[in-house]
């Protein structure tokens, strides 16, 4: 059996993972086992900078490969905003709603997209990054109970229901996270055998 560490302190996140990978013969730790891990600063200016750091140091602390997300929902009508600052926006996921859909106000494109980078690191350094994508629109008002963050005001091309709508089976199905995942899956399971790591 292989380990990896998911290098995260979203538990929606794990969440999600923990569905995409349970189909695979790969143990996936948390930050939880490490409860003294030091979280590192994201300061990069991309989501794959910040994915990178997250996935560098937890892979150097953690000593096993070590994967991390950085992703955030662009808006077209303002510029990419909120990007890698998703979570900084506002300071719970309720406000960060209210805040968005107050400066959507009046505005006709209500383009959207989330986007996922996944890192992959071992021994402090980063192997490989991919990224993930789903298109789609704000909502006027949020909708759903599902998911986390700004699903209940994101409804992906095709679908006439929000994420929140959607089960975790099928937001699995096309979310950016997904995406960014499939991509790197076939690395995860070639590279592991490799790398080796366990506890
Ligand atoms: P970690 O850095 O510990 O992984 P985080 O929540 O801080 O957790 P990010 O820095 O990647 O994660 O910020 C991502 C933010 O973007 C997240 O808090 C949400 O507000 C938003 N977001 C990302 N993926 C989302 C999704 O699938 N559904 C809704 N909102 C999402």
């Amino acid at each position: 059996m292989s380990y990896i560490v998911a290098a995260t302190g979203n538990q929606h996140k794990l969440e999600e993972y923990a569905r995409l990978l349970a189909d695979q013969d790969i143990e996936v730790k948390s930050l939880n086992d490490y409860p003294n891990y030091p979280e590192p600063e994201e300061n990069g200016s991309s989501f794959k900078e910040n994915a990178s750091i997250k996935a560098a140091a937890a892979s150097k602390y953690c000593a096993v490969p070590a994967f991390a997300d950085d992703s955030g929902l662009e808006v077209e009508a303002l510029d990419g905003r909120p990007g890698i600052y998703s979570s900084r926006y506002a300071p719970t996921d309720a406000e960060r709603i209210a805040k968005l859909l107050k400066e959507l106000e009046g505005k006709e494109n209500r383009r959207a997209r989330f986007v996922c980078v996944i890192a992959i690191a071992f021994n402090g350094e980063v192997i490989e990054t991919f990224e993930g994508e789903v298109t789609g629109t704000i909502l006027l008002e949020p909708r759903g109970e599902n998911g986390f963050g700004y699903d209940p005001v994101f409804q992906p091309d095709g679908f006439d229901k929000s994420f929140a709508e959607l089960t975790g089976e099928e937001k699995n199905r096309i979310s950016h996270r997904a995406n960014a995942y499939a991509k790197a899956l076939e690395f995860i399971e070639d590279e592991l055998a490799v790398l080796g790591g366990g506890f």
